[in-house]
């Protein structure tokens, strides 16, 4: 098992736990978390005992933003010459494999833009989301402006972007910004169950339904239409997918090779 600075990482079974941990910060987002996180995801997504993944933080934060200390003291031309935040797409989105990201507590900034990195977000009934960076001067750079008012839409994403507001776990539900709402005793236990649920899928079509859906995000209608018929295709000339349907009719569970 991999041991990281940041982080505390577990399988157990198919499933990664990964729990952010720099309680002393809220879990605010510096560039040693991202390289953990990097190579935590890199591992996972290149495992094939590693069927999905949950992301976690305390009960407290999710995370607090990207850290504000690290970055008070660059410069612009810093951020621009490194391209700062690029990482979080090339390293952390780029993942094929599904993940989750369980919520409880503060998902503020760069916080709330990793939580929407992920293929949906389960949370708990005390998580509080919000894009507070105007208040700095700033506004979000690791994705938030873009996800979130794809996720609720632009009423909501504007106001919270312009007032730097937090949306409580009610409202993130019932906007479409999370799946589902739990108890937050129950926070990890239901997303790991979930991520279990998962990891039990055709691990292929796993990796193509999640393709697909981004494909939504990302593209207009017609070219994700083509795409997804693509895919489709590629999936039906898989062994599981006649093993999947073979499996249905003799009624007892598929037995997956993930290919
Ligand atoms: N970065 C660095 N440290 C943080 C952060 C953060 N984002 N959030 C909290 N911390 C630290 C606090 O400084 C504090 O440290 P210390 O004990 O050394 O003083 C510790 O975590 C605990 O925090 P608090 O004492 O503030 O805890 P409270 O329970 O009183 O408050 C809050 C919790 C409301 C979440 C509060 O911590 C807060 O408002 N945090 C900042 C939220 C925020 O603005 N997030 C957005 C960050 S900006 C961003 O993500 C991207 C754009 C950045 C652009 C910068 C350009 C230069």
């Amino acid at each position: 098992m991999m041991s990281f600075e940041t982080i505390l990482v577990e399988q157990r079974d198919a499933v990664t736990l990964v729990t952010l941990n720099r309680p002393q910060a809220l879990n605010a987002l510096n560039t040693q978390v991202l390289a953990d996180l990097s190579a935590a995801f890199a591992a996972y997504d290149a495992d094939p005992s590693q069927l999905c993944l949950v992301l976690t933080g305390s009960e407290k934060a999710f995370a607090a933003g990207a850290d504000i200390k690290e970055m008070a003291s660059k410069a612009a031309a810093d951020f621009f010459l490194e391209d700062f935040f690029s990482g979080w797409q090339k390293n952390v989105v780029a993942t094929r494999k599904p993940w989750i990201a369980a919520v409880a507590g503060f998902a503020l900034g760069g916080g709330c833009e990793l939580a929407m990195m992920a293929d949906f977000i389960i949370a708990a009934d005390t998580a509080k989301f919000g894009q507070p960076e105007i208040k700095l001067g700033v506004a979000p750079g690791m994705g938030g402006s873009q996800r979130l008012t794809k996720a609720v839409g632009k009423a909501k994403a504007m106001e919270m972007c312009l007032t730097g507001r937090m949306m409580g776990a009610e409202e993130a539900e019932r906007s479409g910004l999370v799946s589902r709402i739990v108890p937050a005793a129950d926070l990890l236990e239901d997303a790991l169950k979930t991520a279990a649920a998962i990891a039990a899928m055709p691990p292929m079509a796993t990796m193509v339904n999640k393709e697909m859906v981004n494909l939504a995000f990302e593209t207009g209608l017609e070219q994700g239409l083509l795409n997804e018929r693509r895919l489709f295709q590629l999936l039906t000339a898989t062994e599981d997918r006649v093993e999947g349907m073979k499996a249905f009719v003799e009624k007892r569970p598929g037995v997956w090779k993930g290919r």
